[in-house]
């Protein structure tokens, strides 16, 4: 019976996901509990979450908890989904805002150190989530380094709409997506791998600068041309990419193709410094042991861009060193 821990599970993003995790979208058929953490402030709305999933009668859901205490609702679990993180405030930097939120990381790292499942899986969303997954890791020695994931999911998924709206067909045709490094403005949609209906994407959308300009600055502005539309940042698309991110995770990747995660770099085939959270192509073999897919060709293109996006995590590294 999976054991899953939601932090931030007062924002918007847990509202759109815990719903669908109750209803059996990751684990079908099969029985969960739920461990709702969020800052004491938001106790009320937890409690007013609690009593709508109760009332959803859910069949799978046997046991939801909550408060703001990590190392209680962490206990046991074998899935931990980090939404809550403060968000960027006017006049913040970004290193000001990686201090803030690297706290939140030190702590919930200890958490799942001590009181956590040591099989646990844990999936980052709060941002900027590379970095701050890199920081939870650092705080749970005890647990594999694999184990820790940030979620790059939304930005495959983003990338993959894009080139079967350009290609006119359908997002099933798209595979072989990967966005390579960190979930930020920095990030390299990858389409000199990617297929559709089994052909180079670039045989098949023929316009090279489309490929390079457009849809690659695209991908890298879509959350912020989300927040300018409605005035917040995504949440039923991020929680929709939680849920795949998991089903991934837990599902062998079918044959020939794979999935985007930021993982540890410590010994990935690419050459990428060590010690980071990388956005790479990863394969699973069901249960949540996956591997990185090695001997993807990376062209001039797509390797300069990928030394930005590298040089962009070391950069946030160094802001957080007091974290590691
Ligand atoms: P909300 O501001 O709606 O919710 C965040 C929640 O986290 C709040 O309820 C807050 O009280 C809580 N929180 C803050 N500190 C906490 C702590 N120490 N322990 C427990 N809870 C704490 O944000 P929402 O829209 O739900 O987004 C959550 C995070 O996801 C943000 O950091 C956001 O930037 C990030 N995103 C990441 C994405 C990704 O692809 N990786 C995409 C969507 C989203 O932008």
């Amino acid at each position: 019976m999976p054991r899953i821990a939601v932090t931030g599970a007062a924002g918007q993003i847990a509202y759109n996901l815990l719903f669908s995790l109750a209803n059996g979208a990751v684990f079908k058929d099969e029985p969960l509990s739920l461990f709702l953490c969020d800052l004491p402030a938001f106790e009320q709305q937890l409690n007013a979450l609690a009593m709508e999933l109760e009332d959803c009668a859910f069949p799978n859901l046997k046991e939801v908890e909550f408060g703001s205490d990590p190392f209680k609702l962490f206990e046991r679990v074998d899935y931990a989904i980090l939404l809550g993180a403060k968000p960027r405030t006017a006049g913040m930097e970004r290193g000001d805002l990686l201090k803030e939120n690297g706290k939140i990381f030190v702590k919930q790292g200890q958490a799942l150190n001590e009181v956590a499942s040591k099989q646990v899986k844990v999936l980052v969303v709060g941002n900027p989530c590379n970095t701050n997954c890199l920081i939870a890791q650092h705080h749970a020695p005890s647990l594999p380094k694999k184990n820790f994931h940030a979620m790059m999911r939304l930005d495959q998924n983003r990338a993959i709409a894009l080139l079967a709206k350009k290609a006119k067909c359908s997002v099933s045709d798209v595979s072989r997506l990967v966005v390579w490094g960190n979930h930020s403005a920095t990030q390299v949609p990858d389409f000199t791998n990617a297929r559709i209906r089994n052909r180079a994407a670039s045989e098949v959308i023929r316009e090279k600068s489309w490929l390079q300009v457009e849809f690659t600055e695209t991908i890298r502005q879509r959350g912020t041309m989300i927040i300018h539309a409605r005035g917040k940042s995504s949440a039923a698309s991020a929680a929709h990419s939680v849920i795949e991110s998991l089903r991934s995770l837990i599902h062998p990747t079918p044959e020939g193709d794979f999935f985007t995660s930021g993982v540890n770099s410590d010994e990935n085939p690419y050459g990428i410094e060590k010690d980071l959270i990388f956005g790479f192509p990863c394969r699973s073999f069901g249960n949540g042991e996956y591997e990185i897919v090695s001997g993807l060709p990376l062209d001039y293109f797509i390797r300069e861009k990928i030394a930005v996006t590298q040089e962009e995590l070391i950069t946030e590294r160094e802001c957080v060193r007091e974290w590691l």
